[in-house]
């Protein structure tokens, strides 16, 4: 499964594996979700949506997507596209009724990298309801990940991918994207897990949403993706030493 998926994201630009996930996990992190985007303002521009709520500091707010992130398929494809790696700008996004389709753009464009490049940046979409065309899924340019200096105009072929909850979306940091418009009555709620090679500087600052104290009670993959790692041979130290050092002097308490 792994290589196909490397395959079709070489050829086309994103992937996607179906049933990666039950249908517990997905209500569980949407339980959990909804709860957190009742208290998250709407976007601040056209990229963030105005209609848009987008969940930041995720790892910091809830434990339902624990799993997701190193779930041993999307880490089998990092593997082997990304190499070494972390997690960079983990995000919830509800986009609400009425939502105007989100800008298409290629995430790796916020670093200054010339185009075409070795791909430095993944991203899953994990949907927690069905993405469908009419509730705003996630719109992607084939083959855009091989552009340069191109730019989509208004007669660009885009795929809209309509994709059930608990099937993943896996598209390159270098392909067009960009979130559809929502035309339905309800909320479009998804999850999009960001991560970027070991030795770039993530988007968001983890370990200040993920202190020592709470990274303790994690996986350990899920420590060294929240930054609890060096990329070799020292990218990343604290104070001299390996990160992971700070979790092991963390007081655990001893329950009598
Ligand atoms: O919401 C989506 O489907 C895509 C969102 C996106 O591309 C982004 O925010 O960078």
């Amino acid at each position: 499964m792994v290589e196909d998926i490397v395959t079709a994201l070489a050829k086309n630009g994103y992937a996607t594996i179906p049933g990666a996930i039950s249908a517990e996990q997905v209500a569980w992190a949407r339980t959990e979700l909804e709860a957190i985007v009742e208290q998250t303002p709407v976007g601040r521009g056209d990229f963030e949506g105005y209609r848009t709520r987008r969940v930041y500091g995720l790892f910091g707010k809830t434990r339902s997507l624990d799993a997701l992130a190193i779930h041993d398929v999307v880490l089998g494809v990092l593997d082997r596209v990304l190499g070494q790696y972390q997690l960079s700008a983990p995000t919830g996004i509800s986009i609400g009724p009425g939502e105007s389709a989100q800008p298409l753009h290629p995430d790796d464009a916020i670093y200054p990298l010339p185009r075409p490049h070795a791909e430095v940046v993944v991203n899953v979409m994990w949907p927690l309801q069905d993405f469908t065309a009419t509730n705003g899924a996630t719109r992607i340019v084939p083959g855009s990940h091989r552009w340069t200096d191109e730019r989509p105009g208004p007669d660009t072929p885009t795929t809209t991918v309509e994709i059930p909850a608990g099937t993943a979306l896996i598209y390159p940091g270098s392909v067009w994207h960009g979130g559809g418009a929502n035309n339905s009555e309800a909320n479009r709620l998804g999850v999009v897990l960001h991560y970027a090679v070991g030795w770039l500087r993530p988007v968001e600052n983890h370990v200040l949403v993920v202190p020592p104290a709470v990274a303790a009670a994690l996986p350990e993959r899920l420590q060294e993706l929240l930054g609890y790692n060096i990329h070799p041979p020292f990218i990343g130290y604290v104070d001299g030493r390996h990160p992971r050092k700070l979790i092991e002097e963390v007081d655990v308490p001893v329950l009598s």
